[in-house]
């Protein structure tokens, strides 16, 4: 899982499928609202510049990582062709950090083999503040750019 020195955010649109039709909603945690700020720009910009349509992309806020489950599970109630969920989750001195990183995980786990429909995991689980900086714009590029392209190949095989 090393991504040391390495910028993946780089995509080529051209071998993409085209957003046009895709309905998306992307789910975005409070906490660190910092790093998830930048990730939501870094995603919401990416789909436009795939070809979704702004009124086809929808946000829901939650409070922290761990209601991105409950926000991702209600946005596919309402019916969308996928879900992003955005969080950064920072260790601090007490074991919150795993709890919350777990249940992100298996929740939006669950989800996916529950539903048709993709739930892309864009939750950051970083050791601290500089290395959320660097995957949310810095120098290891945007995680919400790379969830957004995912976002596109997953639901583009759900449809085929
Ligand atoms: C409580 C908590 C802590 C300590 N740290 C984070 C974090 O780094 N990132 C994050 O997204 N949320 C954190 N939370 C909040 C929990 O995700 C959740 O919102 C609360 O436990 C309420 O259910």
């Amino acid at each position: 899982m090393a991504t040391a020195h390495t910028n993946l955010s780089l995509y080529d649109k051209g071998e993409l499928p085209s957003g046009k039709s895709m309905r998306i909603t992307l789910v975005v945690a409070q906490w660190n609202n910092n790093i998830t700020e930048n990730l939501y720009q870094g995603a919401f910009d990416t789909l436009i510049d795939c070809g979704v349509n702004p009124s086809n992309i929808n946000r829901i806020d939650v409070p922290g990582s761990f209601e991105l489950v409950y926000g991702a599970k209600s946005a596919l109630q309402k019916g969308v062709d996928g879900v992003i969920v955005i969080g950064s989750v920072i260790q601090g001195q007490t074991k919150h950090f795993d709890y919350v990183c777990q249940g992100v995980t298996q929740g939006i786990i669950s989800l996916n083999l529950a539903s048709d429909k993709p739930v892309i995991f864009c939750v950051l689980t970083d050791d601290n503040m500089q290395q959320a900086l660097d995957r949310s714009g810095g120098i290891h590029g945007n995680k919400g750019v790379e969830a957004a392209v995912a976002a596109i190949k997953m639901i583009h095989l759900s449809k085929t």
